[in-house]
């Protein structure tokens, strides 16, 4: 069954297509470099920082976890936007019960196998939408779009949706990821174009 948060605009703002936007049917694909290489039976996903349990799963196990499809819109910073992705994955609040979060994380980093980081607001990550999703339209996600399992965040710009990600860490201090600490919103909104900071 597909849930459809496509809805989740109304929250933000009265149009489903941000201001500055413009939609296209393609899924460019955009990374700071290289598509990294990874062996699915390596990849390792890790919780950690401020929790009562850290957490590791290898993919199998990542994969058994309770998952959801989700029909989602996607917002590039640079301003595409794809209507009606179908991403499977697992729900950001999952992790965090299954982890046992601290009451003083306020914030979350997520890391990738590229390097890249990016962090957000813990209130911004728990919520139903944010998903850890190893699937795209029926299919595994494919390596350019962050496969095997990357974050979306469908009411975030693009970029806060770390593709190839291997960890989740909550922290008690806000820090700030790769695109952040080079100019890029920390919070991101689409619907009031919080493009730069
Ligand atoms: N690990 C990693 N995640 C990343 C990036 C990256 O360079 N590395 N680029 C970000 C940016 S800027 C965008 S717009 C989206 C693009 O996702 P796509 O390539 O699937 O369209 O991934 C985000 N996640
Ligand atoms: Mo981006």
């Amino acid at each position: 069954m597909v849930e459809d948060v496509t809805d989740l605009y109304r929250e933000f703002g009265s149009d489903r297509l941000p201001p500055g936007q413009r939609r296209t049917d393609r899924f460019p694909v955009l990374s700071k470099g290289e598509t990294p290489s990874c062996d699915p039976e390596e990849w390792r996903f890790e919780v950690f920082g401020a929790v009562d349990r850290r957490l590791e799963y290898d993919l199998e196990e990542f994969r058994d976890l309770p998952a959801t499809t989700q029909q989602q819109d996607f917002h590039c910073v640079t301003g595409w936007s794809r209507f009606d992705c179908a991403f499977t994955g697992v729900p950001f609040p999952e992790i965090e019960e299954r982890a046992g979060v601290d009451d003083d994380a306020v914030h979350v980093l997520f890391h990738a196998l590229d390097g890249y980081t990016t962090d957000l607001p813990r209130s911004d990550c728990s919520r139903g939408e944010v998903l850890f999703a190893y699937g795209l339209d029926g299919e595994d996600l494919p390596a350019d779009h962050g496969g095997p399992v990357r974050v979306v965040t469908p009411h975030k710009y693009a970029y806060k949706g770390a593709k190839w990600v291997t960890g989740v860490e909550f922290l008690t201090e806000p820090e700030r990821g790769y695109w952040e600490k080079r100019g890029y919103s920390g919070t991101a909104n689409p619907w009031r174009e919080e493009r730069y900071s």
